[in-house]
């Protein structure tokens, strides 16, 4: 299940931890069970290394690390890991880290108390707390730094707005990726370069990988009260680059055989002439809450061009409609979507290269890419790179993609668009398409799955901000009219 903390909030508590790779799993929150001392026992408990994560109405977002298990034995706990943490106040940015001054009190286990932190520094709730008429808690716990933990000369109430009411809190449990010895040796010769690639080198690409990938994907889901059902994925490449073939071989992963949905073949114009935006199912028929959207190749001489592509990215294309290297779209086009709504907005954009090419990239295509990975940025579009056919880089990859973070030859192409692109490592995922087998593969599932588990993770982040940002406007309106009223 997944929770609100972004995949760059957890990377930032990755690296507060301090203790390489992590995995958050979602094991407690009170909108979901209830704000109960007995029930954050029962289910976090002995679960290891926590995080708790308060997030306010005015968007302020703040917790604490416990390095060790919860109990409810009464006593208090020394942990040198501990520490207090804030993510954003007020909804901006604000990072920083109080860290114990006396660790011997870091972590208090009362079973009548939520997860607390000193004596107490940061206390979530004793007992029950129920949700008010509007949906908030009125926690009846505090913020008190200056006990055991430093307070950097923050007042507290710049933490919490000086109120505890509270919208969320969730516990996460953290767990090491388990690396093998050589990726451990690896990292710790190379610690502060592109540490996502070598995350991404710690999974084996197993069934077990397959199955657990698949299972985050399946739960992470537009909110609720949003009127978006599914992400809307967008594949946008040169032609041939693999994009039709990557959104085969994506569905195949959830199916278990080959799909062959989007058209797939070399053309010097491109096989896809339309904007498709695929849904994908599951072998039991059910629906997986993104679509991925194919499109033609993107070029000079091809139909996509910063002009197609701005209207893409801003939802105004209908589906199945078909693009002319001709013409470009205007608010005049047939099918044109002059007010599209939030569901109809792209949430998230790879860009797909073939990874044998990159070497031979001119600076004309690179100065394409980069022009059209500005415009998506612009937009606050999330953005990563496949880099497909990554068999062709050599015949031992071809043969077996296991070791495929240890090739030197994906090392090099991953730099190299990274390099040319301005982005790091980490949103750069190689992969192989299925493209002459006839049953599906583990390792090419498993890749194809981190890349668009990725993307489902950055959609549903953006999907977030821009849902609380059109509340805000939606309010900032209701204002403004009641005002001029
Ligand atoms: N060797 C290899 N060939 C691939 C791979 N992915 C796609 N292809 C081939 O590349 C060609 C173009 O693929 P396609 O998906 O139609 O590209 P698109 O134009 O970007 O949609 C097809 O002949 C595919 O079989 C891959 O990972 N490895
Ligand atoms: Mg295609």
């Amino acid at each position: 299940m997944a929770g609100r903390l972004t995949e760059k909030q957890k990377d930032q508590l990755e690296t507060w931890i301090g203790s390489g790779p992590k995995t958050f799993k979602l094991i407690y929150n009170i909108t979901r069970v209830e704000c109960s001392a007995q029930e954050f026992h029962r289910t976090c408990d002995n679960q290891g290394p926590t995080v708790t994560v308060l997030y306010n109405p005015e968007g302020s977002v703040y917790g604490g690390y416990a390095g060790i298990s919860w109990q409810s034995n009464g006593g208090y706990m020394e942990d040198e890991s501990a520490f207090i943490f804030q993510l954003m106040y007020s909804g901006k940015l604000v990072l920083n880290t109080f860290r114990p001054k006396d660790a011997s009190k870091a972590l208090r286990f009362q079973a009548q108390d939520g997860p607390c932190f000193g004596c107490p520094d940061l206390l979530t709730f004793t007992g029950d707390v129920a949700m008010s008429v509007e949906g908030y808690f009125c926690l009846n716990g505090r913020v008190s730094l200056n006990n055991y933990f430093k307070d950097k000369s923050v007042p507290n109430t710049n933490i919490n707005n000086g109120h505890m009411k509270t919208a969320e809190i969730e516990v996460y449990s953290v767990n090491d990726v388990k690396l093998r010895p050589e990726t451990k040796a690896f990292i710790s010769t190379k610690k502060t370069q592109c540490t996502g690639y070598i995350w991404r080198n710690a999974l084996d690409l197993t069934d077990e990988t397959v199955k657990s990938l698949c299972q985050e994907i399946r739960e992470v889901r537009p909110k609720t009260g949003t009127d978006v059902t599914d992400f809307r994925l967008l594949l946008i490449g040169p032609i041939g680059a693999g994009k039709s073939s990557f959104i085969n071989t994506a569905m195949s992963a959830f199916t278990s055989r080959v799909m062959h949905k989007a058209p797939v073949g070399t053309s010097e114009t491109g096989l896809t002439k339309q904007f498709i935006p695929y849904q994908v199912r599951e072998t039991d028929g059910s629906l997986l809450h993104f679509r991925l959207c194919d499109t033609p190749g993107l070029g000079d001489t091809s139909s996509i061009d910063a002009i197609n592509l701005h209207f893409l990215l801003d939802g105004h294309i209908p589906p199945s409609f078909e693009f002319s290297s001709s013409r470009h779209v205007s608010a005049k086009t047939v099918g044109y979507i002059s007010k599209p709504a939030l569901a109809q907005e792209i949430h998230s954009v790879a860009l797909v290269l073939d990874a044998s090419t990159v070497n031979g990239m001119s600076s004309t295509d690179t100065s394409l890419l980069n022009y059209c990975k500005r415009l998506i940025l612009e937009k606050a579009i999330p953005f990563v790179v496949i880099l497909t056919k990554i068999d062709k880089l050599h015949e031992e990859i071809a043969d077996n993609l296991t070791d495929v973070f240890k090739r030197p030859e994906v090392n090099q192409a991953v730099e190299k668009v990274s390099e040319a692109l301005g982005i790091p490592p980490n949103h750069v995922f190689p992969v192989k398409n299925h493209y002459r087998e006839v049953e599906t593969e583990m390792s090419v599932n498993a890749l194809s799955l981190m890349a668009l588990r990725k993307m489902v993770l950055l959609a549903s982040d953006v999907l977030d901000v821009r849902t609380s940002s059109s509340k805000e406007n939606q309010a900032d309106l209701a204002v403004t009219e009641s005002n001029s009223a």
